[in-house]
């Protein structure tokens, strides 16, 4: 997988070449490159923002700096997009909004591409992404697609945001672009969010982790989503606090079914949205059972509160 990351701190993604995403670097497993956006400047002060067009505190990414940039990472001749003016353009950041590329009508061909973007990146077909507030929250599933691509680019905005036409333009041109918020409050740039998505990206790399077990089992992964049971080591008793004794049984089905038992009481208790989600037909009869001790309906196609 080859990762690029524009930003005007390429040096905070130094952190990347430590712990386990360095030793997948030296594997040859990914190649992360951090690029400077004011290399791409031709004025003395190498301004990479403006004032925003209609008023308002604060700056916005220009679009010619990153154009050239991006132009550059993602091997494309600038051009010029023709649309119909009476269609006013996208001015929701929705990654999974691939109708915005009906706003602009560039060749037949690139028209097409865009609008069949899938979830699933074709692996030949790179991915631009922009760490955006105001968009889609970032989840494991998008990890998981984005880990099958051969090819992400990370554009970071700072100041207030970036200019709406780029994601637009780059639509345009047949590029797979996803704006990603990686929670509910504010960061100061996207680098953070960056190394945040790297991280959940790059850990599922066949290879990158010594124990593929371990990411199948954890939070957030499978269809049925549920925060994961607690974790004990020994020793069994420690300062007075005892292990609980199932764990200690050897009998692996009990084990299972107190761990599963664990994980949807905690997720009732933290993440009852997560119950709500949870496909019924997929749900065993000791789970159903669970669920309703919980105060859980659990006879239609969702968990139901009663
Ligand atoms: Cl992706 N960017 C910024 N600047 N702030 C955020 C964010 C992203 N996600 C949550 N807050």
């Amino acid at each position: 997988m080859k990762i690029d990351i524009v930003s005007v701190f390429p040096e905070y993604f130094e952190v990347l070449n430590l712990s386990l995403l360095g030793k997948a670097q030296e594997k040859g497993l990914v190649e992360v490159t951090a690029h400077n956006l004011r290399d791409w400047t031709h004025d003395v002060h190498h301004s990479v923002d403006d004032t925003p067009v209609g008023g308002g505190a604060g700056m916005v990414m220009k679009p010619e700096v990153w154009s050239e940039c991006l132009d550059e990472l993602l091997h494309l001749e600038p051009t010029t997009v023709t649309y119909d003016s009476t269609v006013t353009c996208d001015s929701t950041a929705d990654a999974d909004d691939t109708a915005s590329a009906d706003t602009a009508k560039p060749a037949e061909s690139a028209t097409e591409i865009a609008a069949n973007a899938d979830t699933v990146p074709a692996t030949d077909r790179p991915v631009l992404i922009f760490p955006n507030p105001s968009a889609p929250l970032f989840t494991q599933q998008d990890a998981t697609e984005l880990s099958h691509a051969n090819h992400l680019l990370f554009g970071c905005g700072r100041y207030e945001g970036y200019d709406a036409r780029i994601p637009q333009y780059y639509r345009a041109q047949g590029v797979d672009v996803r704006e990603y918020s990686i929670g509910d409050y504010v960061l100061n740039g996207g680098e953070v969010a960056v190394s945040v998505m790297l991280e959940a990206i790059t850990r599922l790399l066949p290879g990158f982790m010594g124990n593929a077990a371990s990411i199948v089992e954890e939070s957030y992964t499978g269809e049925n989503a549920l925060l994961e049971h607690r974790q004990y080591t020994k020793p069994a008793d420690w300062r007075g606090i005892k292990v609980p004794d199932v764990l200690l049984s050897g009998d692996h089905a009990k084990v299972d079914r107190f761990r599963r038992d664990e994980a949807l009481a905690k997720t009732n208790e933290l993440r009852p949205d997560l119950i709500e989600a949870l496909d019924c037909s997929k749900l065993d009869k000791a789970d159903r059972k669970t669920l309703m001790a919980l105060g859980w309906e659990v006879s239609g196609t969702h968990p139901r509160q009663r």
